[in-house]
C-alpha cells in the first residue's frame, strides 16, 4: 500500500469521523498503527527503531517513539559514538550532545553534558520544564541532576583504554570520521556501518495520527577539544522538525553541517516541493560545492522523512546507511546513495 494511500486514509479518518466513532478508530489504529513509520541513522538504528516501534505500534506519539528509540544506544556499552561509553574529549571528559523536536515547534536540547547517561531525556526535559531550548555544560547537568537523574562516571574501561592509545600520539585533526580512523586503527575494526563502527544516532518518526518527531544524540567527535558542540544539539543543524512538512537529521561532521543549518535546509527543500531524496542530496550538494577540496575527506549524511512517510537519504561519502522500521518490516538496513563512490579512510 502507498504511503500516499496511507495518508489519506490517515486524513478520511480525521477529517469525517464524529468524536465517538473516532475513539473506536484509534483502537484500530492501535492494532495496526497505519502510516506509521520510523527511520534512525546507521545499522545501530535498527535496536533503536524497535524500542520506538512499541510505541508507535500502539498508536504512541512520534515524540515518545523516539525518545524510547534513543535511549537504546545510548546505554549500549558497544557504542562509543552516543551516551554512555562514548569516546572522550582530548582532556578524558566524555561530554554529550542531544536534541529532541515534535510537530509543533516544541524542542529542547542540551550540549556538552557530562555523567548523565541519556542526554535525550534531558532534552525532552529542558523543552517541556523550561522555557529554554539549549542548556549546556555545568547548567545542563545541575538541571538534570534537579530532575533526578544520578551523577555517573561515563568513561568506560574499553573507551578510557581507547583514549590512552590516542594520547601516545595525541594527534588533533577535527576532520571527518574520527570514529571511523578510531576504528580503522584498532585490532578488528570495519568500516562505518557496520555493528562495530557507528555514528550519532539520528531518528525520525511519524506516528499513526501524522504527528512527526526526531531525536539525535551523540558522543560527537572523538577526541574533540574541551567545550566542542557538534550540530547534534543545534536545533536547524543535527535535527529540524516541521510537522506541516517533514524531518530531517544528520550524521557525520557537525561543523559542515552547522555551516549550512543542514537539517533546516532539508525540511525547507521538501517544503519546496522536493521529496526527501531530493532534499538531502540538494543539501549535501550545497556542502560539497562550497567546500570541495574538504568534501573529499569528510563524511556528511542526512535523512529526511515527510509527512506522507516518504523517506530520503543521502551523503557525500560511500557507507552511510539507514534503519526502517514500518508496518511491514521492523529490521530494514538500507544503504545510502553517496556523492562519491568510495569512502576516505
Ligand atoms: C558531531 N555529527 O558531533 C556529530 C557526530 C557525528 O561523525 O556524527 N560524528 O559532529
Amino acid at each position: 500500500m502507498s504511503s500516499s494511500v496511507l495518508t489519506d486514509r490517515r486524513s478520511l479518518i480525521r477529517g469525517t469521523v464524529a468524536a465517538a466513532s473516532l475513539a473506536a478508530a484509534s483502537s484500530v489504529k492501535a492494532a495496526t498503527a497505519p502510516g506509521a513509520i520510523v527511520v534512525s541513522t546507521w545499522d545501530f538504528g535498527v535496536a533503536a527503531n524497535l524500542a520506538a516501534w512499541e510505541v508507535l505500534k500502539k498508536g504512541g506519539w512520534a515524540l515518545d517513539a523516539v525518545e524510547a528509540g534513543a535511549r537504546v544506544p545510548e546505554v549500549d556499552l558497544k557504542n562509543h559514538s552516543v551516551g554512555r561509553a562514548g569516546y572522550p574529549d582530548r582532556d578524558g571528559h566524555v561530554s554529550l550532545d542531544a536534541s529532541i523536536m515534535d510537530e509543533a515547534y516544541n524542542c529542547g536540547a542540551v550540549a556538552a553534558l557530562e555523567h548523565i547517561d541519556h542526554p535525550i531525556s534531558v532534552a525532552r526535559l529542558v523543552m517541556e520544564k523550561t522555557p529554554h531550548v539549549l542548556l549546556v555544560g555545568e547548567g545542563a547537568l545541575q538541571f538534570a541532576l534537579s530532575q533526578g537523574f544520578k551523577k555517573q562516571d561515563l568513561l568506560t574501561p574499553e573507551s578510557k583504554a581507547a583514549w590512552k592509545e590516542w594520547l601516545k600520539t595525541a594527534q588533533y585533526k577535527p576532520v571527518t570520521n574520527s570514529e571511523m580512523k578510531t576504528y580503522g586503527n584498532a585490532p578488528g575494526s570495519k568500516l562505518p556501518g557496520d555493528s562495530h563502527n557507528h555514528d550519532t544516532l539520528g531518528m525520525l518518526a511519524l506516528d499513526a495520527q501524522g504527528r512527526l518527531s526526531g531525536a539525535c544524540t551523540t558522543s560527537g567527535m572523538a577526541w574533540k577539544l574541551r567545550g566542542r558542540v557538534g550540530d547534534s544539539p543545534i536545533i536547524g543543524a543535527g535535527l529540524y522538525v516541521d510537522g506541516e512538512v517533514g524531518a530531517a537529521t544528520s550524521t557525520g561532521v557537525g561543523e559542515e553541517v552547522i555551516r549550512t543549518a543542514g537539517s533546516f535546509l532539508v525540511v525547507e527543500l521538501m517544503r519546496q516541493g522536493r521529496t526527501p531524496q531530493q532534499a538531502c542530496e540538494e543539501a549535501v550538494m550545497r556542502i560539497v560545492h562550497r567546500r570541495p577540496e574538504a568534501s573529499k575527506t569528510l563524511q556528511v549524511g542526512f535523512l529526511a522523512l515527510n509527512k506522507n512517510g516518504e523517506v530520503g537519504a543521502y551523503a557525500i561519502q560511500h557507507g552511510f546507511v539507514y534503519a526502517r522500521c514500518d508496518g511491514t518490516r521492523t529490521d530494514a538496513v538500507i544503504p545510502s546513495a553517496s556523492f562519491l563512490s568510495t569512502s576516505y579512510g
